[in-house]
């Protein structure tokens, strides 16, 4: 055995004749598995021994040649059986990403021989992983290897490049993995491809599997995972973006055995939002949520973290880096927490003075990118950015809306809200939100083109619930009532009983207009009625 740490194979096939020959001899002789890691220059990395069925691969992170593209290194091992490839060889295969997955079948004499091989293949439509090749026995082997991996590393690249994008943005595999129904996961994962889009991620690829279990590691069956690092090589892509929150070990599970950066929805909302702050008390909330998130996970210092550090992930707003050790963290969130403190006082003062005022409050409330933003600026002629992207609010902006007959109003638009807002999240932008307790009148605004605008409205109402919000007066209102047809729209406005308006076009805001003077000043209604 310790000839062959010393040996390079210096041929062009995958194995000569003679070693496989000493091979099999040598596993013959201890009844277990043998197997050598080769690289390209057919020096021999490391030799394994395995038992009688099977073999056990080393760390090979270290061995990494081309960063996208193969390992760079093949396995070849015994069969003891003479049986060809198992399923684990393939499963190997694919997510070592090795050149070539070999192994020599041993006959009861103890000479090889027939000879199984495997490699990966280019994108295919039919979504191949691998291709085994037919076996042929030892002596008739002719398998130029060099020729061969340097045409399938080319095939491998020109599929990644057809799905290169522009501007330089990451490309991500989005990936659910829950008990929940299919048709439930493709429209979070819907969400999830919007909520990357405005992170400025390009999702190429999308993977959902409804398992019976799920995997306590890896949160998705490690076929599923093998086929994710499959497409991952075959798409290039830079980054996986699970649905569903992980545990820090599961981020670290995942990021070890795929080599990729690790992203959860949470990590994704958290990014975006430090992305968009603008005021410092959004970004002092936003960095506290971040923190907070990522504080037990900072106790690993594995490297998923200094993976999750570089690009999205770990983008926080500001000067801040992420990569901080424990205890500058604590230091920092005690930092933080002390200056939010200051800012939400100053924010209570401003408060109490707009209480005192006694002029009514109309909070406009609800699922990100429903138009809440657009419709504060059509009924008080201002500019607050609008954008069609998910969380284009992160601060509250507070305007007046006068009335006839002296009436005026404040009404205030802030950030909206979504399904499995993470409660780091809601907990920084605690103050913020605390402003809605003021409200007189919640206005809920509904986007009624969204296919999915029942769950959205019961997304918002159990955060105003969870909020303390349920007490306050509510107006249901469904907005881009453009974009749907009339008769849709009657027939739902008729079931929630709610009003119907489009924010770009001032003209339908009359109705709205009537209700909410109706709801404000109900006794000088009812006495001027009288
Ligand atoms: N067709 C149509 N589009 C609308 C209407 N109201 C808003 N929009 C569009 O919807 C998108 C989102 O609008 P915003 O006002 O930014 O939504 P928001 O609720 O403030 O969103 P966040 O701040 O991200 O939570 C923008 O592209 C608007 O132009 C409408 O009545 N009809
Ligand atoms: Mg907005």
């Amino acid at each position: 055995m310790e000839q062959l740490y010393r040996r390079k194979i210096k041929s062009d096939q995958v194995i000569t004749g003679e070693l496989a020959k000493q091979l099999s001899a040598l596993s013959f002789e201890i009844g277990r598995q043998i197997g050598i890691l080769v690289g390209r220059d057919g020096t021999i990395y490391s030799v394994l021994i395995g038992n009688e069925r099977e073999i056990l691969i080393p760390d090979l992170t270290n061995l990494q040649f081309g960063k996208k593209g193969l390992r760079g290194v093949r396995l070849i091992h015994t069969h003891l059986k003479n049986e060809p490839l198992s399923e684990d060889d393939l499963t190997d295969l694919a997510l070592l990403r090795l050149d070539i997955m070999a192994a020599v079948g041993v006959l009861p004499s103890g000479n090889p021989d027939r000879v199984y091989l495997a490699h990966l293949c280019p994108a295919n439509p039919q979504g191949k992983v691998f291709e085994i090749l037919p076996p042929v026995s030892i002596q008739q082997m002719n398998f130029p290897l060099a020729g061969f991996l340097a045409s399938l590393e080319a095939e491998l690249e020109s599929g990644q490049k057809s799905h290169q994008v522009a501007n330089g943005q990451e490309k991500a595999i989005l990936i659910s993995a829950s008990l929940k129904s299919h048709i439930a996961q493709e429209e979070s994962v819907d969400e999830l491809a919007e909520l990357a889009r405005a992170a400025r991620i390009f999702p190429i690829d999308r993977l959902i599997q409804r398992p019976k279990a799920l995997h306590p590691k890896y949160l998705l069956g490690e076929g599923k995972l093998k086929e994710v690092i499959m497409k991952a090589l075959q798409k290039q892509a830079d980054l996986l973006v699970f649905d569903q929150n992980l545990t820090p070990l599961q981020v670290k599970a995942i990021g070890e055995v795929t080599e990729m950066k690790v992203l959860d929805r949470t990590q994704l909302i958290l990014d975006i939002f430090a992305q968009r702050a603008v005021t410092r008390e959004a970004k002092v909330q936003v960095e506290l949520a971040q923190l907070r998130y990522r504080f037990p996970r900072l106790a690993e210092r594995s490297t998923a973290l200094s993976r999750l550090t570089g690009g999205i992930g770990g983008r926080g707003p500001g000067e801040t880096r992420l990569e901080v050790d424990r205890r500058r963290a604590r230091d920092r969130i005690a930092r933080l927490e002390r200056e939010l403190e200051s800012l939400a006082a100053s924010r209570a003062r401003r408060r109490i003075r707009r209480v005192e005022q006694r002029i009514p409050i109309i909070s406009i409330v609800g699922y990100t990118n429903a138009g809440k933003s657009t419709l504060l600026n059509s009924l008080t002629e201002s500019d607050v950015k609008t954008e069609n992207l998910l969380f284009a609010t992160l601060d509250t902006s507070t305007r007046r809306l006068r009335f006839p007959r002296e009436r005026e109003v404040i009404i205030t638009d802030t950030v909206g809200f979504i399904q499995a807002l993470p409660p780091d999240l809601l907990g920084a932008f605690r103050s913020t939100l605390d402003e809605l307790k003021d409200a007189h009148l919640l206005i809920h605004l509904v986007d009624i083109s969204s296919p999915h605008y029942q769950h959205k409205i019961e997304t918002v109402e159990s955060i105003l619930t969870d909020l303390e919000l349920s007490a306050i007066p509510r107006l249901l209102v469904f907005n881009k009532i453009d974009r749907i047809h009339a008769d849709m729209v009657r027939a739902i406005c008729k079931r929630y009983n709610a009003i119907a308006i489009s924010s770009l076009q001032r003209e339908t805001l009359n109705p709205l207009l009537f209700e909410i003077e109706s709801q404000l000043w109900k006794e000088s209604v009812s006495l001027q009625s009288r």
